[in-house]
């Protein structure tokens, strides 16, 4: 059987990760794709000589034309400029919208029947833009944030708790900014819900509420420190996550920025809400019961996400 193909538009930092790891993980034969000529070029090279001392083997290429992607079973996304200190997610929004236009014409073009995680930001309103592009079925696109966001709240309950982060399972849903919307009743340590181990002592509400804090401004955090650019390996990570989970049909249930056509009352636009990846794309939407709590949370963070959207529309009246 001939070896999946994954295309990686944009060879910035997450696209380099992103094929670093899809290398090791013998996900397929990788194409970087950039608008920096030798940019691609040269990391598909380096890549490649990094796969005899680790053993894999893949077929790494570079390219600045569209044809390389032909084919493409998997296409992540990342063209775009990413923050730098003081600017927003928002502040993205003009300049990467056109280059959605141009990448969704490319995958129109050359890759209509892939699965597309789109990474680049303003997350929740790229995507969407990147859907109407491209024209794919809106089963086939979503947007990675989700399982970064996510990943994070764990990684920061498992430092605090002191336990494995195999065994913290967290969730954040809604819009990916900050005020995305940190599931705390349906989180657990161990299948142990974050309330009951503030009951239990384990962690106090305060240490909690701060944990939720920090997670919401993660991306910040990073970039803050980072000072050029933000955070990669993680949003490599999460991303690779999710196209395996279509690669192998793990029909595992991530959550991702995903369109929605009715579910938590809402139609015709991308937000972060649990999906089922499979072989099909998102197979489906797990509708989480909120309370009204979480579902103010919830709303608060979809309004942000719909101004964002509005924001393209008028940049773009044909969207
Ligand atoms: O959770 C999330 N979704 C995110 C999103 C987490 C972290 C970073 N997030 C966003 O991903 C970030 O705000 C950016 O919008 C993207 C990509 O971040 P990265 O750190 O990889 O940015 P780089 O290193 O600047 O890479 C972007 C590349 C760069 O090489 C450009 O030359 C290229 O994109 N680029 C293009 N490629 C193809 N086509 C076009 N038009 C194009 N324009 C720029």
């Amino acid at each position: 059987m001939a070896r999946n193909k994954i295309a990686l538009i944009g060879a910035g930092q997450i696209g380099g990760t992103l094929a670093h790891l899809a290398g090791l993980k013998e996900l397929g034969d990788i194409v970087l794709f950039d608008i920096v000529d030798g940019v691609p070029q040269g990391k598909a090279l380096d890549l490649a000589e990094s796969s005899p001392v680790e053993g894999f083997d893949a077929k790494l290429a570079g390219a600045s034309s569209y044809e390389a992607i032909a084919g493409a079973d998997v296409v992540i996304v990342t063209a775009g400029v990413p923050r730098k200190p003081g600017m927003s997610r928002d502040d993205l929004l003009g300049i990467n919208l056109k280059v959605m236009e141009a990448v969704g014409a490319g995958i129109k073009q050359h890759a209509p029947d892939a699965f597309v995680i789109c990474i680049t930001n303003p997350l929740d309103a790229m995507v969407w833009a990147l859907q109407k592009f491209s024209g794919l079925p809106a089963s086939k696109v979503v947007g990675m944030a989700g399982v970064l966001d996510s990943a994070r709240f764990r990684y920061f309950l498992a430092e605090a708790l002191g336990v494995s982060v195999r065994d913290v399972h967290a969730m954040t849903l809604g819009g990916h900014g900050d005020d995305m919307v940190p599931l705390v009743r349906h989180s657990t340590v161990g299948g142990v819900p974050l309330p009951d181990l503030v009951t239990m002592g384990w962690l106090t509400q305060e240490k909690l509420d701060a944990i939720v804090e920090r997670t919401r401004k993660g991306g910040g955090e990073i970039v803050a420190l980072l000072k050029t650019g933000s955070a990669f390996y993680a949003p490599a990570s999460s991303a690779i996550a999710m196209a395996e989970s279509y690669l192998k049909d793990q029909k595992r249930i991530l959550p991702c920025a995903a369109y929605l056509t009715g579910q938590y009352g809402v139609d015709g636009t991308y937000v972060g809400v649990p999906c089922l990846i499979g072989a099909n794309g998102v197979e489906k939407i797990v509708e989480v019961a909120f309370n009204d709590a979480e579902k103010a949370m919830f709303a608060k963070s979809l309004a942000s996400v719909n101004g964002l959207i509005d924001a393209c529309k008028q940049i773009q009246p044909a969207l």
